[in-house]
């Protein structure tokens, strides 16, 4: 039975262009969703922008714009970097929409019809850069500025008439559900921050502003728009035609296997979102996975911090795919990774070119000359060979287990060794000193262009464009790309034709 696999990354803000830290977490979304339909699942990869609230109006007020237009320009850019960071969305969501709105204004109903919500009047701090409500103790005097310690932004003293959400009540059931469900918030060291933030005390949450206007009206009180992460948080349902529940896409993708999101949202998404869930009857998502930031320095890549590297002008000097593996391979997945310029140049350099490049390169080149572009016929494996060629078989499930844990270093390092293993095999073996044992000869090619083909499948989520070059020599198609059959050792057809290859990755030099 085929499985469904339903992937998040979190909506972001057009309120500033893209930057690293977004091709970030869309790079590391659309690995896995590779990843699972070269595995036989049937995916749904969702990505899109965040448009209402505060922080959104007044972006839009500093151009002189109206929200709506700002929000059509900016959230283009970020449609577009979809397409240069080469994802397999399935969807593209904007708050803006009205098959959006209408998912959001159902849920709230629900939640005021089951007397979750309530009106009151809020005051405290609030960050339009969070947008987020923060208590007296999560506030810092810094230079004369009230700031939030969690996140250093500046917060401003607010006190409105505000809808509550019941949140207090679900402290209990949320450490229950936390409890049942113990991989729903990893990686683990995060779970714990949760866990103890929850039972430290959960304080009603408001869910409405009433100072400005730029978002979706409270149904039953139209002087009041939704919270913006209320809204947000429900484009993961509306994608999937809520509140429509029993059509095919709901049906087959809610609970969501995984929202990946940076840790700065993880209170979000692993308290407010399961409670609001929770409070309408509704399954709360099987995994939120909070990664670490990207690093510029000590500091986080950030708008307001202006410490960014432009994920467009490094695709434009090095290409897509130098990214995408520099970013899921160097940064430790989980944590905090700084990135920088020589580490990526290296890692073109030493990991694409050296190593992968080089060896396609030459096996295809040896295969040119010698069997004239032609996968050997007659073969006889050995312990040898058959020792590099095991690996594959033996370790296939724990491979399967480390995506499945959001394990990415291990299945890179794999990746790493084999291409390291599959270097040496070439060297060891020596080929062009075979010529006159033909068997041997034959078979050290096969051998040669079976770990080719194994390892660029492993490839293919994490450098897509390059893995269907080197596929394509093997007339392998995107769609007959089969994650399983890195465990067969006579895949490749004996006596049919590969095609010659392109350079893969070039050198870069450091100065470059
Ligand atoms: O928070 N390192 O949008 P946002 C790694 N609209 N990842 C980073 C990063 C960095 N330096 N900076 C940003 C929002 N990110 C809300 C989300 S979801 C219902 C609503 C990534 O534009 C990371 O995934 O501020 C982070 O969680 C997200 O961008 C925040 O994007």
């Amino acid at each position: 039975m085929t499985k469904n696999f339903y992937i998040t990354t979190p909506i972001y803000y057009p309120s500033a262009k893209p930057h690293m830290g977004h091709a970030y977490t869309s790079i590391i979304a659309d690995f896995f969703a590779r990843f699972k339909k070269i595995q036989g699942s049937n995916v749904f990869f969702l990505t899109g922008t965040d448009e209402h609230g505060l922080k959104i109006q007044r972006a839009a007020e500093k151009k002189g714009m109206n929200p709506k237009d700002f929000c059509d320009q900016i959230s283009k850019t970020f449609k577009n970097l979809s397409k240069t960071l080469n994802l397999s969305n399935s969807d593209f969501i904007r708050t803006t929409e009205e098959r959006h709105s209408k998912s959001v204004v159902n849920l709230w109903n629900i939640l005021e019809k089951k007397n979750e919500i309530y009106l009151s009047k809020y005051s405290g701090w609030y960050s339009v850069s969070d947008e987020a409500f923060y208590s007296e103790d999560e506030v810092e005097d810094v230079d004369g500025a009230k700031k939030a310690t969690s996140s250093g932004s500046i917060v401003e003293w607010v006190e409105e008439e505000s809808f509550f959400f019941k949140l207090s009540q679900w402290q209990k059931p949320l450490l229950k559900f936390y409890e049942e469900n113990p991989t729903f918030i990893l990686p683990e060291s995060r779970k714990n921050e949760v866990v103890s933030f929850v039972k430290s005390g959960l304080k009603d949450l408001s869910v409405s502003r009433k100072s400005f206007s730029w978002g979706i009206k409270v149904p039953s009180n139209k002087d009041h728009v939704i919270y913006v992460w209320l809204d947000a948080l429900t484009n993961y349902l509306s994608a999937l035609n809520y509140p429509d529940i029993n059509n095919k896409l709901f049906k087959n993708f809610w609970p969501a296997s995984l929202h990946l999101i940076g840790k700065d949202i993880l209170r979000f998404h692993a308290v407010y979102w399961p409670a609001f869930l929770l409070a309408a009857g509704i399954p709360p998502p099987k995994r939120v996975y909070g990664h670490g930031w990207i690093l510029s320095g000590d500091e986080k890549m950030s708008k307001s911090k202006g410490n960014i590297l432009d994920p467009i002008e490094i695709i434009e000097k090095y290409g897509i795919d130098s990214l995408r593996y520099y970013l899921i391979k160097e940064v430790s997945f989980g944590n905090d990774g700084n990135i920088s310029k020589e580490k990526l140049i290296s890692c073109i350099n030493s990991d694409l070119a050296n190593n992968f490049g080089n060896l396609c390169q030459r096996v295809i080149a040896f295969n040119e000359k010698n069997f004239n572009l032609e996968i050997p016929k007659k073969i006889n494996f050995t312990d040898s060979d058959l020792n590099v060629l095991d690996d594959f078989k033996i370790n296939y499930q724990k491979l399967i287990k480390y995506i499945d844990d959001q394990d990415i270093n291990s299945y890179i390092n794999f990746i790493i060794k084999h291409l390291f293993i599959a270097n040496k095999y070439f060297n060891d073996e020596e080929p062009w000193k075979k010529k006159s044992d033909i068997l041997r000869l034959n078979t050290i090619i096969y051998v040669a262009l079976e770990l080719i083909r194994k390892i660029t499948i492993m490839l293919y989520p994490v450098i897509p464009e390059s893995s269907l070059k080197v596929l394509k020599i093997f007339e392998i198609a995107e769609n007959e790309i089969n994650f399983e059959s890195i465990k067969n050792h006579i895949f490749l057809k004996k006596g049919s034709k590969i095609s010659k290859i392109n350079i893969l990755f070039k050198k870069v030099d450091n100065n470059d």
